[in-house]
């Protein structure tokens, strides 16, 4: 049997790690360099790595592992699967009994008419799938020229070259294919860093009616969808102001505009409902899901659409699928993810335990001279670092700089906690006990004490003029 563990020296591994494996987002000279960390184990919401350390991961993987690391209950269901039918593909009029299942479940738990489950394995081929399914919605209905997809500036849809233009993140569109033609990206309603002397009201709705103004611009019939994030979750935990959503869902009604939500990261709990789209208020046409769907333990992705949407759809071949649409094991897998986060009442745990817990402890942050704003919706939130919460001014330094000594910081003491350019992200497993809360608080406490120190040291701490 090929036993892949942890069988040599940290130094080892990290050595044939830099040597032969590309990592995303990630260069490979700092790796050599620095050696990557090397994950082992994990159990909860606590990871080893091959040095014995026991690390509170802070950020549920990528935002993925819901219920949190070591369920049995999943690698029997992988395994049962595997044993009775380990593939079987879902094209050409073929079907198996898990990918049935799972649609089933899926369409009674997703709100209002989400009805119809489209498969891939990742949340980037599902926003894909979303970018040919809008298109050819209003093509079969004989409005071909209704393409253009609006966006967010520093959204997130994924890393593929049509998801990657979706994506508002400029680095991101650094070749020259990029974004495809027909999206475009209009302000994400980020108060905090854009809303200059605004109220967060104010600047919810002046956001929002961005898309009116892109409306204008090139006419209701050319325009086929609007795609957020209910909550940006890698552009930095971005929570938007309360007149927000409501906007955008009015203005996208008015003109027929399809609303896709992307829950790739508040689906499945994250924000105390089963779906971001609940806890936002907003009603969409269709809704992106990955991650949390199998809590990460197997790749799977899919789009929800509407009756009207299915309807439209149904009617001739839609000429697009992956060969591991549906994929049985990954299928089973889920099923037995959203049996566990129903039947452990884990949503009504984050909703009535867990979050409020977070919230009190997460805004206990907001005394610490780094702090300049804490966000917190169910499970996920956001700090901002600033050297003036008053002006909420940016560092003297480049963007980011900060945020990854925070980051380093947070490593050094046990605790997993992403940095988005300066501001520090929380998204952790949603079983997350009490004291756990307690600790994790406690160690980015001491790890933005630490920060503190080490950019006083390096006069970071000033206002960028
Ligand atoms: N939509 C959203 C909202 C996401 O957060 C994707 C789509 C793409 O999913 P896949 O499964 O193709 O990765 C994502 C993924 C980060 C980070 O560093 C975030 C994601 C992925 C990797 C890293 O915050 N989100």
């Amino acid at each position: 049997m090929n036993k892949i563990t942890n069988h040599l020296p940290t130094a080892d591994l990290q050595a044939i790690d830099a040597a032969h494996h590309m990592h995303p987002f990630s260069s490979g000279d700092e790796l050599r360099e620095k050696g990557a960390r090397v994950i082992t184990r994990a159990k909860g919401v606590f990871l080893t790595d091959s040095d014995g350390n026991e690390i509170l991961d802070g950020m549920a993987g990528l935002w993925c592992v819901n219920i949190g690391y070591g369920r049995e209950e999943l690698a029997d269901a992988a395994a049962r699967q595997m044993r009775e039918l380990p593939y079987y593909n879902t094209f050409f009029q073929t079907t198996h009994v898990p990918a049935i299942a799972l649609s089933e479940k899926l369409a009674s738990l997703a709100p209002g008419d989400l009805n119809h489950v489209f498969y891939g394995t990742s949340g980037s081929d599902a926003n894909d799938t979303n970018i040919r399914l809008v298109r050819t919605f209003w093509a079969m209905q004989g409005q071909p020229e209704r393409t253009i997809i609006v966006s967010r500036k520093n959204a997130y849809h994924g890393s593929s070259v049509g998801s990657g233009s979706l994506g508002g993140m400029a680095f991101m569109h650094d070749v020259n294919s990029m974004p495809i033609p027909d999206i475009v990206h209009i302000n994400q309603p980020n108060w905090w860093a854009e809303g200059a002397d605004t109220t967060p009201e104010d600047f919810g709705l002046q956001t929002a009616r961005e898309l009116e103004a892109v409306i204008e611009e090139h006419g209701a019939d050319k325009i086929a969808a609007f795609i957020g994030e209910p909550i940006q979750g890698a552009g930095g935990v971005i929570i938007p102001p309360e007149t927000y959503w409501p906007e955008i869902q009015r203005i996208c009604k008015k003109h027929d505009i399809l609303l896709i939500a992307d829950e790739v990261i508040c689906g499945f709990g994250r924000t105390g409902n089963w779906f971001g789209s609940q806890t936002l208020g907003i009603e969409p046409d269709i809704m992106t899901i990955a991650k949390g769907l199998s809590s990460g333990y197997q790749p799977i992705g899919a789009v929800i659409v509407s009756d009207r949407i299915a309807a439209v759809i149904d009617k001739a071949d839609f000429p697009h699928g992956y060969t591991y649409s549906g994929h049985p094991v990954a299928c089973a897998v889920a099923l037995e993810n959203l049996r566990i986060l129903e039947e452990e009442n884990i949503i009504p745990y984050v909703r009535d335990t867990a979050a409020p817990a977070m919230a009190k402890a997460w805004h206990s942050l907001a005394d610490h001279p780094l702090v300049g704003d804490t966000r917190m919706t169910g499970l996920i939130g956001s700090l901002a670092l600033t050297p003036d919460k008053k002006t909420r001014a940016k560092f003297r330094a480049t963007e980011g700089t900060v945020g990854l000594i925070c980051r380093e910081r947070c490593f050094a003491n046990n605790l997993v906690m992403r940095h988005v350019g300066d501001r520090m992200v929380v998204s952790p497993p949603l079983i997350i006990s009490e004291s756990e809360i307690q600790t994790l608080i406690t160690r980015a406490r001491k790890a933005l004490d630490e920060t503190y120190d080490i950019i006083t040291e390096k006069g970071l701490l000033h206002p960028a003029p």
